[in-house]
């Protein structure tokens, strides 16, 4: 089966133009990836945003990936996506029509400029804890454990999921 080699975790998240709409665009765009098949993509969140302030609220999800693209071509093809969906990066935390990001990729521990794995805050974000755990509960973050023992630390951020007809 093509895809099998790896399994890879990615976070989804806009804020801009339907990002409701957005974010299931980018599930079926996911589906699309070479050398990879969607394994499954969680419910929509709606989520107050983290570490920024005055942007609205952003809808999030988190996809599982069988894959055979390593995690520099897989990260390539996330930023292909990004562009197809009109992403500019104007700046650090500008509000997106789509926002793709690599959590994990088997049990790998990369640190280099452009790509750091496990993701390095992905264990303190609710939007993508809660998403991840709904569709992989006994997942475990390299160097951090059970993620869901990080749900605790993020309870005071605001995640809603979404009803399933709105997905
Ligand atoms: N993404 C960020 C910063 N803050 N907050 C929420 N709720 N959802 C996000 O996807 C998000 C955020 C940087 O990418
Ligand atoms: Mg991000
Ligand atoms: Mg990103």
């Amino acid at each position: 089966m093509p895809g099998d080699r790896h399994q890879a975790f990615v976070a989804l998240g806009a804020n801009l133009e339907d990002p409701v709409a957005q974010v299931r665009a980018a599930g079926a765009a996911l589906a699309g990836l070479p050398e990879s098949r969607l394994l499954c993509l969680s419910s929509l969140y709606r989520t107050a945003p983290v570490g920024i302030h005055g942007q609205p609220d952003f809808i999030n999800a988190v996809a599982a990936l069988a894959t055979d693209l390593d995690p520099a071509a897989l990260l390539d093809a996330l930023f292909s996506i990004e562009r197809r969906f009109g992403r500019r990066r104007e700046f650090h935390h500008a509000p997106r029509t789509l926002d793709l990001d690599l959590l994990l990729h088997d049990e790998r521990v990369v640190d280099s400029p452009h790509l750091r794995l496990p993701h390095p805050r992905m264990h303190l974000r609710a939007f993508v804890l809660t998403p991840l755990l709904e569709i992989a509960p006994l997942c475990r973050i390299p160097g951090r454990g059970s993620a869901a023992a990080w749900l605790p630390a993020v309870s005071l951020q605001r995640v809603e999921k979404l009803p399933s007809q709105s997905r």
